[in-house]
């Protein structure tokens, strides 16, 4: 026998994942990881009994509900189900899996249309910090279609620009965790930031890459992914993060000089594949990096007046992401204002998906 539990799917920006009401989970966490790690086909590489896509950027849940909180309209809980473990990790945000959040937010009618576009504010519950999704809305229904184009995903969209608040800090207590710019572990010089999501960059040319190579190259280096797993393992507590053998952040991002027009190249371990753009958030914290005197990736961006900077962007193995910002120096130190970039989402499905009843007899 099997539980049907009503789930839409959704492609958020360069992501996919699976959107639920919260109500229609298990309320107990244990038991809602359980249902998720079957409903996805977890842990195995090809997730073949499962939703999954045998990629962390397609193993990925959001549960959404109306928020509990007065200055916002929902609350949007990311999950990441690891596609080798049978394990729902909760310590970090998403910026992709968001895009969705507001037309999903919207269908569900927990949020009114309030004409062509709808601002859903939306409290990101990993992190305690509100992002606010403008969704195109026409005569009052969710619109998927439209110009906006976003590299590493085929085709145009109905445009979804999203404004990030407060997410400074919001992992790791402080945008610069460990009380510096700069570190050096393992011998290597890094930049620990964390603008939304926690993130260490490093130069590529120190691990003796041009930072331009393909994720799969850079995948199967295995002396490589093993010096970045130990420097991972040795900041991790520094950056306030605790031990994160077991957690997927922080993401560990290599950079070189820009190849095309953007200010820095990346290269994003997640933290043990490599991602095939960037991360929403993975990339606004890049792009604070490059304006915060000092870092890593401050003196291969080399931008002159940071506070002349409105957008930078950050080139990634598929194109590059576009980030706005707004930042003032204090005393040397850089403050953020604003944080605001572009994304699309789409819906693919929207129905039911099954598990045993012997893990969830259902509501
Ligand atoms: O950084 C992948 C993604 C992400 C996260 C990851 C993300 C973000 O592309 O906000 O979007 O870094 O695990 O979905």
């Amino acid at each position: 026998m099997q539980t049907a539990i009503p789930c839409t799917v959704m492609r958020g920006g360069t992501s996919k994942g699976l959107y639920f009401l919260s109500g229609d989970l298990p309320s107990d966490a244990p038991t809602r990881d359980a249902v998720l790690v079957a409903a996805m086909g977890s842990p195995d590489l090809r997730q073949i009994d499962g939703m999954g896509g045998a990629h962390p950027l397609t193993s990925k849940v959001a549960v959404v509900s109306a928020s509990s909180r007065p200055d916002a309209d929902v609350d949007y809980l990311f999950l990441q189900v690891v596609v080798n473990a049978p394990r729902v990790d909760a310590g970090q945000n998403c910026g992709n899996i968001l895009a969705g959040v507001g037309p999903f937010a919207i269908e569900k009618g927990l949020v009114a249309t309030t004409g062509d576009v709808t601002d859903v504010r939306i409290h990101m519950v990993n992190t305690g910090a509100i992002a606010v999704a403008a969704v195109q809305t026409p005569g009052g229904v969710v619109a998927y279609h439209g110009d906006a184009r976003i590299d590493g995903v085929p085709g145009t969209a109905a445009p979804i620009p999203t404004d990030f608040l407060d997410v400074a800090g919001s992992s790791c207590g402080a945008l610069l965790p460990t009380g510096h710019a700069r570190d050096v572990v393992n011998g290597v010089e890094v930049t620990a930031i964390d603008n939304g999501m926690p993130v260490v960059i490093m130069r590529a040319s120190d691990f003796g890459k041009t930072g331009y190579e393909t994720p799969e190259a850079l995948e199967s280096d295995l002396e490589l992914k093993a010096r970045i797993e130990a420097i991972r393992l040795a900041i991790g507590p520094l950056m306030n993060l605790g031990d994160v053998t077991k957690k997927t952040v922080p993401k560990m991002c290599l950079v070189a000089p820009p190849q095309g027009t953007g200010v820095i190249c990346t290269r994003n371990f997640i933290p043990h594949r490599v991602h095939e753009a960037i991360g929403v958030l993975g990339a606004v914290s890049v792009a604070t990096a490059c304006v915060t005197p000092g870092s890593v990736a401050a003196e291969v961006a080399g931008v002159a007046d940071v506070e002349a900077v409105k957008t930078l962007e950050v080139e990634h193995p598929t194109g590059f992401f576009t980030v706005a910002m707004d930042v003032t120096l204090e005393n040397g130190a850089i403050r953020v204002r604003r944080s605001a970039l572009l994304r699309t989402a789409r819906k693919l499905m929207s129905g039911e998906v099954y598990v045993a009843q012997s893990l969830w007899a259902g509501k």
